[in-house]
């Protein structure tokens, strides 16, 4: 077996190395070869001091997320950190990369802490649904006080390294060499007397913090709406609490008790599944081994309207420049206008400076004339969703672009092989499909055409992720996979608003869900004008239009708000409601009970996913839950659709799917796919 934790001795200092690609999580055999080494130098006379380094790309970047669920192996944390703080030597953690979690938990109960300057720091459990189960929510305070170690650990952000010094989580910075400044500073530290300061020592903070017992619940207060739904903040609050008011052993004990609840927890299994869906969709098995991504360099996007101005800001934030093409100069300064402005906005919650600003807008070349995209890499065509309209422009594009330039279509449910005939080079057009809005939302559906070459798929794969998107591979249908699997739950949402059931408690049960509004309040958000202007027969959505009562911009759509935009239901829209279900001859029929609300609105959600799985329009369930998720604000903590489903147990959503069908008719008859695999008694997490 390779040993995972190597040491020497050098002058004195025990250097103990460990090497666990990719990210040298702290697995079971991890923490079994760090113990012997520690141990071993701990006993070596020979001696005087310990460093603790690794090899590769980050420190420890946490526990090895795979272990959760199963048995724990020794040696635990707690056995781990034990030996290393009561250790009778000086124990210097050298940090580099993303020390993160366990890892960063484990450099606490080091004396010492030695940071490479672009070293990043953090407790991110909380996006796993966890909270810091190795001692970090008793250390963090002893460092740097409550109301600080609250931020650091429910925000689960990284912290740089200069930060991490001047917070007092790191002891120093690292001038040149890490190996060999961590190697001077135990020497020093030797010179210096030896000492082994604990932080779980530390009074000051944590006494100081006594003083203020409501710092809590108004911290939990103050942020309210960022937990809401979410398990695992409350729970960091409260093992925080305990590091101020028990004593350390205690509060360790306490903060056991918590992890071991949330890390048995829905939610956090959910997040977890989440946290490797994301990375599993990058991957498409059939891509051959030899093929070459194709380099982008520079990129064109024809449209400066919202859609084009986010996409092209997503290129502007890689250092991507980009020629940015539209008809008029009005449109073209409207476009800059609004890509200026967002970043301004930035500039001004201190995101970003003025300089970069100014450096970012610099990378926009901006155009009138098509002509201006011969020379780029990548062009990516961000204009009103007309097929006529889109095959024009891709008949340029082909006597335009250069041999080998991509050209991509932000289409959102056009037929992506129509639009590819319109070219003589099909195999170099594919789908880039952002979400609105496009330089915040983070999924990118990859639309791949029947004709689109390997290397074009695998460069918008690489792509995606070099723009701080995540890519997930869609077959070509009607919306694709995100638009697609979301449509069921608005369909569902209507047609019980005109069987009576009142679009307040629609929108509740799905905000209660974890949404973060409803499907009314969306749509009035949006706006009524803009989502229903292709509408062809009778609706509410129709007749609130004709009423002047386009949603929120104007104060009224399906409710009406007042100045600080809070909805109410609105006697106008009950009295549209009424009328046009007369029109359709819909009987009132209302749905009551959250449960039975919920599985009309998103059990069709769950069959659609069935559907695009069984079709082959996603290559895996666990991405139609990231399309769901990052398209769409699925709640993180349901893990999205299907996982969802697979919690809840197939056989009854198929049960429940059969008594609806009985009752509304085939749009819920089960999908074959959802069927099959209740029967065999797996989950949409079986399939391959
Ligand atoms: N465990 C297992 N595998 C991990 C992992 C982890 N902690 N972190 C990353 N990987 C895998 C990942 O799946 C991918 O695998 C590869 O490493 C590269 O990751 C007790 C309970 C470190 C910032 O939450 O944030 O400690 O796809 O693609 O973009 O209190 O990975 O190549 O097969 O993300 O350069 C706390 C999670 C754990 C950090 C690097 N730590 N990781 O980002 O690479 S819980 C975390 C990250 C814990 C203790 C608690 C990022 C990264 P594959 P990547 P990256």
């Amino acid at each position: 077996m390779t040993r995972l934790a190597t040491g020497a001795v050098i002058d004195g200092v025990a250097v103990i190395t460990l090497d666990n690609p990719p990210v040298n999580a702290l697995s079971a055999a991890l923490r079994a070869d760090l113990l012997a080494e520690v141990e071993r130098a701990i006993g070596d006379a020979g001696v005087r001091a310990i460093v603790l380094i690794c090899a590769g790309r980050t420190f420890i970047a946490g526990a090895d997320i795979t272990e959760f669920g199963k048995a724990p192996q020794p040696p635990s944390f707690a056995d781990l950190f034990d030996v290393i703080e009561n250790a009778p030597k000086p124990v210097v953690a050298a940090l580099h990369g993303t020390a993160l979690g366990g890892g960063f938990e484990l450099a606490l109960a080091c004396h010492y802490r030695i940071a490479a300057q672009g070293a990043k720091v953090g407790l991110p459990e909380v996006h796993l649904g966890l909270l810091p189960g190795a001692g970090g929510t008793q250390r963090v305070p002893r460092v740097v006080g409550a109301q600080a170690a609250l931020e650091i650990i429910t925000s689960g952000r990284q912290i740089r390294a200069s930060e991490a010094l001047a917070l007092g989580l790191v002891d120093r910075l690292a001038e040149a060499d890490l190996r060999e400044d961590a190697l001077a500073f135990a020497r020093q530290i030797v010179a210096d007397g030896a000492r082994c300061p604990r932080i779980r020592d530390r009074e000051d903070r944590i006494a100081a913090d006594r003083a203020s017992p409501d710092l809590f619940a108004d911290f939990a207060k103050a942020n309210a709406r960022r937990f809401k739904g979410f398990a695992a903040p409350s729970g960091i609050v409260e093992a925080v609490r305990a590091a101020v008011t028990l004593p350390f052993e205690e509060g360790l004990a306490r903060e056991t008790a918590l992890f071991d609840e949330l890390v048995a927890s829905p939610q956090s299994a959910a997040q977890r599944h989440v946290f490797f869906a994301e990375r599993e969709a990058a991957r498409v098995p059939a891509l051959p081994a030899e093929v070459q991504p194709i380099e982008i360099g520079s990129v064109g996007v024809i449209g400066a309207g919202t859609m084009g101005g986010g996409i092209t800001m997503n290129f502007l934030n890689a250092g991507i420049p980009v020629r940015l093409i539209e008809t008029t100069q009005e449109a073209l300064d409207r476009g800059l206008g609004a890509i200026r402005r967002n970043y301004e906005a930035a500039a001004k919650k201190g995101r970003m400076s003025a300089d970069q600003v100014e450096q970012r807008m610099a990378l926009i070349t901006p155009g009138l004339d098509l002509a201006a995209l011969a020379e780029v890499d990548l062009v990516i065509e961000a204009v009103y969703e007309s097929m006529e309209v889109k095959t024009d422009i891709f008949c340029k594009l082909d006597r335009i672009a250069r041999p080998g330039a991509i050209l991509a279509s932000n289409t959102s449910f056009l037929d992506l092989n129509r639009i590819a005939a319109a070219t003589n080079r099909p195999e170099w057009v594919i789908g880039l499909h952002f979400f609105s809005p496009a330089n915040i939302m983070r999924l990118l559906e990859v639309v791949n055409g029947s004709a689109t070459a390997w290397p074009v798929i695998a460069c918008a794969m690489k792509l995606a992720k070099r723009i701080g998107k995540v890519a997930v591979l869609s077959g070509v249908c009607d919306g694709f996979i995100a638009n697609r699997l979301l449509a069921p739950r608005g369909v569902q949402a209507e047609a019980m608003m005109l069987e009576g059931t009142p679009i307040a408690e629609i929108d509740r049960v799905l905000v209660d869900y974890g949404f973060a509004m409803g499907h009314f309040q969306m749509m009035d958000l949006v706006g009524l004008d803009v989502i229903g202007r292709d509408a062809t027969e009778r609706s509410v959505m129709g007749d609130l239009v004709g009423a002047g009562r386009l949603g929120q911009k104007r104060g009224a759509g399906y409710y009406d708000y007042d100045e600080q935009r809070r909805p109410s239901p609105s006697p106008v829209t009950l009295g549209l409601i009424g009328e046009v279900a007369a029109a359709k001859g819909i009987a009132a029929s209302p749905t009551t009970g959250d449960d039975a609300l919920l599985a009309r609105l998103l059990y069709p959600v769950v069959n659609e996913g069935a559907r695009i799985l069984d079709e082959g329009i996603a290559l895996r369930a666990s991405d139609i839950d990231i399309a769901a998720i990052l398209g769409y604000n699925w709640p993180v903590y349901r893990g999205g659709p299907l996982f969802w489903a697979d919690q809840i147990g197939l056989p009854r959503i198929v049960a429940e799917m059969r008594a609806l069908e009985a009752e509304h008719g085939e749009t819920f008859a089960p999908a074959p796919l959802l069927v099959r695999l209740a029967e065999q008694g797996l989950g949409f997490g079986d399939k391959a």
